[in-house]
């Protein structure tokens, strides 16, 4: 072989990584390109899978997050090392908090001189620092490991509660060559890599004597019940009990938000009378109060069905814990649900009832109210009516006024269309999110952006209209975090720490980039501007001003403020 003619043929690490995501079915590839993983970029658009770039990594790591939950296979989200790496660290963590696969992939610099603090270019010890993070961090110190260890990270980012997974690659390994013969032996193609997890057949049936023996039942959804996609068993379960429901926001649409089971518009009376509560993938966190009174009854009884056996009890005693796969124990479910044996009390089925009609007439007035300036509910009142039309269209949500306001109003009718800030009430998943739902669906999505929510990934409409994505940023300028009319409190001239630019003309934001820009004062504007962004198929930012007096501190959750001991409230 010294004389090269009988060389066998050779691979290298960029190339395997490649064929390894190829091997298991990942096509997409969502990232900011630079030292050392330029190249794999390349290889991967060269080689067939899409590579999207973006301008932060956090955005491409929210369009990987989201992507995986919109698939069930990990989004794939590659970065630089050290500022890259830790850049898309937010969005790896957001996805393990919220149960989205995910693998961020990293470039790392020569572990020799990072391990003795020497100082290499962009050095920074990525495996270590990604731990507290991710659901699982991996290095592959050898290209010969790479099958193995991308493997390793699609099961750990899919199984059990999906979550991020951090997979170290150092230039080193990327550049390193191997014989071809070698390198295609030590792929490995995953096989099930979420495999079906069944409950315990004595689970299901301790389940359902806790729902028969219930007056006041209540059925919860969670994003975890529409992850699983088991549309089909979970509405079937729900309509063969009568029990209410109510879906958490990433939930909502599962069973169609005008389902005539649907308790959102009583959310508050149905948690606290409730006395059997099922829980199907909602976690009983600060977004359901702990499970605690006073949002519940200390005596109500609960059903929960989660595949993480640690969630039972952690909030508070679950009576029937089923721990399971969503579809494998709605299917159980259903298979030994008796008939008639469950039955809602009549009087809780016409309370809320009373209670969802008077909420009903509350909103629709406001709905109708139509003040000038424009508020939250009127100008939420045109974009409802135009979704309305469009049930194809993606949600995407962000804010405080806008996000809470926004649930409330825009009713859901396909399950896994609306995506907000989750579990962490995140800010900056906006744009990341459009752009993983429009890539991966091809369908238009409205994002629906408080304006100081907008300005953390802002900068992703350059991507939307690189890519040319059916993506309608809708921005709620009210000036402000909050609100847009808070006053310094001090002796100098800035603005309050709360307010932004009134004045911005966010719609000429995105005439830089060649998308169509809009500026709307009045529902009347906003709708037809919305239907013409819709129709076009293409980019487009509709500057909403609404007034900067309208929405309240922290929208719905002001009171998780600290009160300060010293200052008395304004
Ligand atoms: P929400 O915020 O909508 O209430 P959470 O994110 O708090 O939802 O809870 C989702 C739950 O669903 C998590 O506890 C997670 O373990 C669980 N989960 C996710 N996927 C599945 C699945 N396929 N089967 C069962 N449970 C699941
Ligand atoms: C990463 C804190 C919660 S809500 C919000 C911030 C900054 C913005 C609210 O203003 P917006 O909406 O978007 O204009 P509106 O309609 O009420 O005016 N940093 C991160 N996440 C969070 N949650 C914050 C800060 C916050
Ligand atoms: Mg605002």
């Amino acid at each position: 072989m010294a004389d090269g003619t009988n060389a066998p043929p050779m691979t290298d690490g960029f190339h395997l990584v490649v064929d390894a995501l190829q091997l298991n079915g990942l096509d997409t590839i969502y990232g900011v390109a630079g030292i050392p993983i330029t190249d794999l970029a390349r290889l991967a658009q060269a080689s067939g899978l899409r590579y999207i770039g973006f301008r932060h990594e956090s955005s491409a790591g929210n369009a990987a997050a989201i992507a995986g939950y919109l698939t069930r296979k990990p989004g794939v989200c590659l970065t630089v090392s050290a500022p890259g790496f830790l850049n898309g660290m937010v969005a790896l963590a957001n996805a393990t908090t919220n149960g989205f696969p995910m693998i961020q992939i990293s470039g790392s610099s020569d572990r020799a001189i990072v391990d003795l603090q020497q100082g290499d270019y962009e050095e920074l010890d990525q495996l270590n620092a990604a731990k507290p993070y991710a659901k699982a961090a991996y290095r592959i110190n050898r290209p010969e490991d790479i099958g193995i260890g991308v493997a390793r990270a699609i099961r750990t980012a899919v199984s059990g509660r999906p979550g991020g997974v951090y997979l170290d690659l150092p230039a080193e390994v990327l550049g390193a060559v191997v014989s071809a013969e070698v390198g295609a032996r030590s792929l490995v193609r995953v096989v099930d890599a979420a495999p079906r997890q069944l409950p315990a057949p004595e689970t299901i049936t301790r389940a359902l004597e806790v729902l028969e023996k219930a007056e006041r039942p209540l059925i919860i959804l969670g994003k975890g019940a529409a992850y699983a996609q088991a549309d089909d068993d979970i509405r079937a379960f729900v309509e063969r009990t009568g029990i209410p429901f109510l879906p958490m926001s990433m939930a909502k649409g599962l069973l169609p938000d005008d389902h005539p089971q649907c308790v959102a518009a009583a959310r508050s009376y149905a948690l606290a009378q409730a006395d059997a509560v099922m829980l199907v993938g909602a976690r009983l966190n600060w977004l359901l109060g702990h499970g605690k009174s006073p949002q519940w009854s200390p005596t109500a009884q609960f059903v929960q069905l989660d595949i993480q056996p640690t969630e039972m009890d952690s909030n508070r005693a679950i009576a029937a814990p089923v721990v399971g796969d969503i579809a494998s124990s709605m299917a159980a479910l259903l298979a030994t649900l008796g008939k008639g044996r469950i039955r809602p009390g009549s009087a809780w089925l016409g309370e809320l009832e009373k209670r969802k009609a008077v909420n009903a007439q509350r909103m629709a007035a406001r709905l109708t109210a139509n003040p000038v300036p424009m508020d939250f509910h009127s100008a939420l009142a045109a974009i409802k009516d135009v979704l309305c039309k469009n049930p194809e269209t993606y949600l995407v949500n962000e804010g405080a006024n806008t996000l809470d306001i926004a649930r409330n109003v825009i009713g859901m009718r396909a399950p896994r269309k609306r995506l907000d800030c989750g579990t962490w009430g995140v800010m900056g998943v906006g744009m990341g999110y459009a752009i993983g739902a429009a890539v991966t669906s091809g369908q238009p999505v409205v994002a629906i952006e408080g304006d100081s929510a907008f300005g953390f990934s802002g900068m992703e409409i350059e991507t939307i209209c690189r890519y040319q994505l059916p993506v309608v940023t809708v921005i709620f300028n009210n000036g402000g975090i909050y609100r847009g009319d808070d006053a310094n409190r001090g002796a100098d001239a800035d603005p309050a720490p709360t307010v932004l630019m009134k004045e911005a003309r966010y719609e000429k934001l995105i005439e830089a980039f060649g998308g169509k820009g809009y500026y709307a004062a009045d529902p009347q504007s906003l709708s037809r501007a919305l239907v013409e962004a819709l129709a076009s198929r293409r980019p487009a930012l509709i500057n909403c001003a609404i007034d900067p007096a309208a929405g309240t501190e922290s929208g719905h959750i002001g009171n998780l403020n600290p009160q300060s001991a010293l200052a008395p409230r304004k």
